[in-house]
């Protein structure tokens, strides 16, 4: 698969290079390495995102030339989606992005459905930058300082900093070799994890005001509205990692966090713990992920929203 991907690479001259809305540290920087590795060959790269990239990201090398308009396609030789299980992921142009002649889906993601003309998927990588390093590796190109930054930072957030199952030798070894090229981990670590804005620690207190338990306490869930949010003068980048909180609780087999990001409307995020497969009971409301990390739109009245998500939970899993 990755000779019929640098083939296509050899032969084209102009790329698109997307992934999906609600953008993470694995989308980003897979997307910046795989642009460096393309621009080291010479080729034309435009990177395109729905969603404006997150604060918390703008360190990354290269994140400048990201952009949230997208011209005429026809020029485009070929697509590449990261990260997305659908090509829906890539939001309000998916539908324009999905008419590009060659359309190659590279992602790790379990409930990945196969869209485009070429898929690379590996359920068992940590995150899509481990398999653009394979990738770049693979190719016999050079993994730059600047692509090195990049790919840690995208496997470093996947993993929640090498704590989730995803977590495993290859990774290790991924990223050990990501520091041979320069990136330092304790820089990444601080621009990704100490540099907040005091606002989200605001807005988390708040939301760490709504927790609440549910099967004698393994699920713990916490929540942020609109209002609150507009209270506290944040953005929807300032909730991420606010699952991690329920997570961390004794006890706690499942996490859930609900954001409200319509009248009525709310992405859940879902954490479970060792066993417990999350991927499917996302999946019942047409979501998708990995077995301990998940997510989900559900819509109509919040308590009728999270008593179906909690008996949809006791009943799965397993
Ligand atoms: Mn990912």
């Amino acid at each position: 698969m990755i000779q019929q991907i640098a083939e296509i690479i050899k032969k084209g001259r102009t790329f698109l290079v997307t992934s999906h809305m609600r953008l993470d540290g694995d989308a980003v920087g897979s997307e910046l390495a795989l642009y460096e590795a393309l621009r080291g060959l010479g080729k034309e790269v435009v990177v395109y995102n729905q969603d404006r990239t997150p604060q918390m990201y703008s360190f990354l090398p290269d994140a400048g030339i990201i952009v949230n308009r997208l011209g005429p396609l026809d020029g485009f030789d070929a697509v590449f989606v990261l990260d997305c299980s659908e090509i829906e992921r890539a939001g309000e142009e998916a539908s324009r992005i999905a008419g590009i002649r060659q359309i190659v889906n590279i992602d790790h993601h379990i409930s990945n459905d196969h869209y485009g003309n070429l898929t690379l998927t590996d359920p068992e990588a940590s995150s899509t930058g481990e398999m653009i390093f394979r990738l770049v590796e693979g190719m016999g190109l050079e993994i730059t300082k600047d692509m090195a930054v990049n790919l840690y930072t995208a496997i470093l957030t996947d993993t929640g900093a090498f704590r989730y199952s995803n977590t495993g030798p290859k990774t290790f070894a991924v990223a050990g070799r990501l520091l041979e090229k320069g990136a330092d981990p304790a820089w990444i670590a601080q621009m990704v994890y100490e540099t907040f804005p005091a606002v989200k620690i605001r807005l988390l207190s708040r939301a760490l005001s709504t927790l609440e338990f549910d099967w004698q306490g393994r699920i713990a869930a916490v929540t942020v509205s609109k209002k609150m949010l507009d209270e506290a003068g944040a953005q929807w980048e300032h909730t991420e990692g606010f699952v991690e909180f329920p997570r961390s609780i004794e006890g706690v087999q499942v996490a859930a966090f609900f954001s409200e990001i319509g009248e009525g409307f709310y992405k859940v995020s879902l954490r479970s713990k060792g066993r417990f497969n999350i991927e499917q009971v996302a999946g019942k409301f047409g979501g998708g992920g990995h077995i301990n990390a998940a997510a989900c739109r559900m819509q109509g009245d919040f308590d009728t929203v999270k008593r179906k998500l909690f008996d949809a939970i006791k009943n799965g899993g397993r």
